[in-house]
């Protein structure tokens, strides 16, 4: 295609730019769109991005001129041959006199192909900056293919994405790098995680704001987002939707875990007499129509636990600066429902026996796997018990329910074999794992009120019951 026009001092060309060999890729999305029609470019000058599964490149022009019509917009897709753009070539003189005119636009140039600070995720495939072309050897027919004077480089098909290395087209690293930027602390929020302009700049606005840790969870850090991966390409798929308690309890977990530097203890409580004593009331329970199972002894275990070990009735408050010790015990529990995870409080639990706490949590757990907790029965919990005894297991993790400072997880009880220091004998072994706030609790303390836990569940006779 090719029109001339009779400028006061040149011929100009109508040239097509348009989408070069890009190796074995087909159909690639446009992810940015660098030039606007009516900007003068120099050659080199990059005009879009394109992006495969695993890299992107940047498409440049292979001559100077002015862009007359843009024909591609963001998320288009795109193949070899698709034209990018019209531009109206110039001759070497009103070149340099747009490009002198126009300086900012000199930061949308192209760099070499090095940039490669911060670890490559983005394949930069510009080519190396060539001599600026003569208008004159850029034949005025047809289009103009970008590997006609700038070779094509293909996609690194191959290019794996380091999980903390940034994901970022190369005029992105340039603008983060005249910011002074590490594109590695952004989170992208683009298709993938890949960082566009707004998220850079959006860092900047919060670098400058002074966004800084704290107690309350302001994590002072950027995570970078879940790739996106396409599982069916491995295999049938089908996809179901996270219920509204799980997500929200998501969200709580998430950053109780990334948030609380956690240290988890683990020990074991001899609870055979314990549990001689729990079968021996049971009928007792099943008459009030509950069941008696070892987790009300450990309500009470766990309450004496924070009588004798104030720091683990505590939270930090908002500065990070000051315990809050609290001079109740209410108890959170949690619970499996068939929606997800929710932990109700049981209120008081220094003030009630083991028959109406077991009572009491019966009704709650049945509230909650029905649905109908309400907002304040599932507030003000001191300490946390996540039992998953009913089930199994040996030991765990359980992820601290802040603002709490601790949490007790539960494993089922079975017979071990205990040396008395004459003999073996067989012991009904209760693993407890207390995950606790190491900002607040130090490993002797968690390690001495894991020990109080098992010592007044071995001497339940001692507690309040
Ligand atoms: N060791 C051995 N047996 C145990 C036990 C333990 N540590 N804990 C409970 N059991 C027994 C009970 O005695 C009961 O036995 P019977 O059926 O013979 O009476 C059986 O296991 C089932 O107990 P349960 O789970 O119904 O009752 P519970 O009081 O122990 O727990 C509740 C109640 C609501 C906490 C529990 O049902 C629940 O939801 N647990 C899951 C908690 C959870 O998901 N935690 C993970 C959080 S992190 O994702």
């Amino acid at each position: 295609m090719v029109e001339y026009t009779k400028g006061s001092h040149a011929v100009t060309d109508r040239i097509e730019i348009v989408v070069p060999d890009i190796g074995d890729f087909d159909a690639v999305p446009v992810i940015e769109v660098l030039v606007e029609a009516g900007d003068s470019v120099t050659a080199e000058q990059s005009l879009i991005t394109l992006e495969s599964d695993k890299a992107t490149m940047e498409v440049p022009t292979p001559v100077a001129g002015v862009i007359n019509e843009l024909r591609v917009a963001l998320d288009d897709v795109v193949s070899e041959g698709h034209v990018i753009a019209i531009l109206v070539a110039a001759d070497e003189n009103e070149t340099e006199g747009s490009a002198a005119a126009s300086e900012p636009e000199t930061e949308k140039q192209s760099e070499p192909a090095s940039q490669t600070e911060g670890g490559v995720a983005a394949v930069d495939t510009s080519p190396a900056p060539a001599p600026p072309s003569p208008v004159g050897s850029v034949e005025p027919a047809s289009s103009v293919a970008g590997d006609r004077q700038s070779p094509p480089v293909p996609m690194d098909a191959d290019a794996t994405l380091p999980a903390k290395t940034a994901y970022a087209s190369p005029a992105i690293r340039r603008f983060a790098r005249e910011l002074g930027v590490e594109l590695t602390q952004v989170v992208g929020s683009a298709q993938g995680g890949r960082i566009v302009r707004e998220d850079v700049t959006r860092f900047v606005k919060s670098a400058l704001s002074g966004a800084k840790t704290s107690a309350a969870g302001d994590l002072g850090f950027d995570l970078p987002p879940p790739r996106k991966i396409n599982f069916s390409r491995y295999g049938e798929t089908e996809s179901q939707p996270l219920s509204r308690i799980q997500k929200i309890s998501g969200g709580h977990l998430h950053r109780n875990w990334i948030g609380i530097p956690h240290v988890t203890q683990n020990d074991l409580a001899d609870v055979t007499d314990m549990e001689a004593y729990r079968k021996a009331n049971g009928a007792k329970a099943q008459q009030q129509g509950f069941k008696l199972t070892p987790l009300v002894f450990l309500i009470k275990a766990s309450v004496a636990g924070l009588q004798e070990f104030p720091t683990f009735n505590a939270s930090l408050d908002e500065s990070g600066e000051n315990l809050v010790l609290k001079k109740y015990f209410h108890i959170g529990i949690a619970v499996d429902t068939p929606n997800g995870l929710v932990v109700p409080v049981l209120r008081d639990c220094d003030q009630k026996d083991i028959f109406q706490l077991a009572g009491e949590l019966a009704q709650i757990s049945q509230k909650a796997r029905d649905g109908e907790l309400t907002p304040t029965e599932m507030q003000g919990g001191c300490f946390s018990i996540s039992s998953l005894g009913g089930i199994g297991g040996t030991s765990f993790t359980p992820i601290i329910n802040a603002p709490e400072v601790a949490i007790l997880g539960v494993s089922r009880s079975s017979i071990r074999p205990q040396w008395d220091g004459e003999s073996f004998n067989p012991r009904m072994m209760l693993p407890l794992s207390l995950s606790y706030d190491h900002r607040v609790i130090d490993g002797a303390s968690a390690a001495r009120f894991a020990r109080y836990l098992a010592g007044r569940l071995e001497d339940f006779q001692s507690m309040d019951l």
